[in-house]
């Protein structure tokens, strides 16, 4: 079968031709029919030899749907030509956090040779995907592969980041969502279906606010000189109750900090490698919170699958024949993807 493979560090992925994986014991073999392509692809693309726990070659591509074309002897609750999109993260699945779904958290991560697939296991840029055990697995029934496979991690990492702060998006509280992408207009349709919250967002893109207006935003800005006043200004002056940032730079850390309210959350969800110096007394908000959310977990997907059922959220996405991936990856590098790239075998 054709697939997509990293062979060297810091080269570009390489179509290769593998043998079709065999399920044993209780695995289960999806034959793929879309994967998203995300940022976190680019950095593992770009990662130098030791910085990450993974051995190569792999095959790439962490968000994945499909139709189950093979089940090992052992697998249970799962049948043949059923519709799934994969629970992306792969812990070491016997620690507490694995047993309740929360892969995303496990606690012997630091141990492991991978994150999941397509991160240092076989992963869905391929014609087929193996799967360790049926528990990765979600129903998709008749929801399309390009609107399931991104709800695998742009879904699901928006939706836990939007759970994580739940308790601040009441009826009249105001969200700022920095980054309107694959992820952030997800953000955007995802607190508008589950919260109580205005939602604002900024991006450095005219189309870009252009999707977020699509996705129920009530305002939306270009970063500018004075977008902390902006924003604030929309709030009556006293700021935001919490700031989803999907960039994570310095720059976007800093806007975020300058238009939270007293007793703001702040979530970083973007991997933008940026800083922010915390100290007391400083310049922070007082009662400020912080949190590094990181994908999300197994029922949270099964929450984000029957939201896009449902009609209530629906991802934007571009689509690329799998031969045709060097040209999205270029595309996503260039920031030049609206909403989400997919990649379907060809
Ligand atoms: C996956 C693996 C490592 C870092 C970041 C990611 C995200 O794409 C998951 O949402
Ligand atoms: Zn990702
Ligand atoms: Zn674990």
């Amino acid at each position: 079968m054709r697939a997509l493979r990293l062979t060297a560090w810091g080269e570009p992925p390489a179509p290769a031709e593998v043998e079709r994986p065999v399920p044993r014991g209780a695995e289960v073999l999806v034959r793929v029919e879309a994967t998203g392509l995300c940022h976190s692809d680019l950095h593992v693309m770009a990662a130098a030899a030791g910085a990450l726990p993974y051995r190569l070659p792999f095959t790439l591509g962490h968000e994945v749907a499909g139709r189950i074309a093979a089940l090992g002897p052992g697998t249970d609750g799962v049948r043949a030509g059923d519709r799934v999109v994969l629970y992306g993260p792969w812990g070491c699945g016997t620690c507490d956090r694995c047993d309740a779904g929360r892969d995303n958290y496990c606690d012997r991560r630091d141990t492991l040779a991978w994150h999941g697939a397509g991160l240092g296991r076989d992963g869905g840029m391929a014609e087929y995907v193996l799967v360790p055990s049926a528990r990765h697995l979600v129903p998709i029934d008749d929801l399309p592969a390009d609107q399931a496979a991104p709800l695998s991690d742009a879904g699901l990492t928006s939706y836990h980041a939007v759970a994580g702060l739940r308790h601040a998006l009441g009826k009249g509280s105001t969200t700022a969502v920095i980054g309107v992408g694959g992820l952030g207009h997800l953000a955007v349709q995802i607190l508008r279906a589950t919260t109580g919250s205005r939602v604002l967002a900024v991006d450095v893109r005219e189309d870009a606010l252009a999707l977020a207006d699509r996705s129920g935003a009530d305002f939306g800005t270009l970063v500018r000189a004075d977008t902390a006043r902006v924003l604030k200004a929309r709030t009556g002056g006293a700021g935001v109750d919490a700031v989803l940032d999907f960039v994570g730079t310095t720059q976007t850390l800093e806007l975020a900090v300058g238009v939270l309210r007293p007793g703001g959350e702040l979530a970083v969800v973007g991997s933008g490698g940026g800083r922010l110096a915390v100290s007391k007394p400083g310049v922070l908000p007082p009662g400020f919170r912080l949190s590094l959310p990181f994908w999300g977990t197994r029922p949270e997907l099964a929450e984000v699958v029957a939201l896009a059922r449902s009609g209530a959220i629906h991802v934007e996405t571009e689509h690329f024949p799998l031969s045709a991936a060097p040209e999205a990856i270029a595309r996503l590098r260039r920031g030049r993807v609206r909403g989400r790239a997919v990649l379907v075998p060809d």
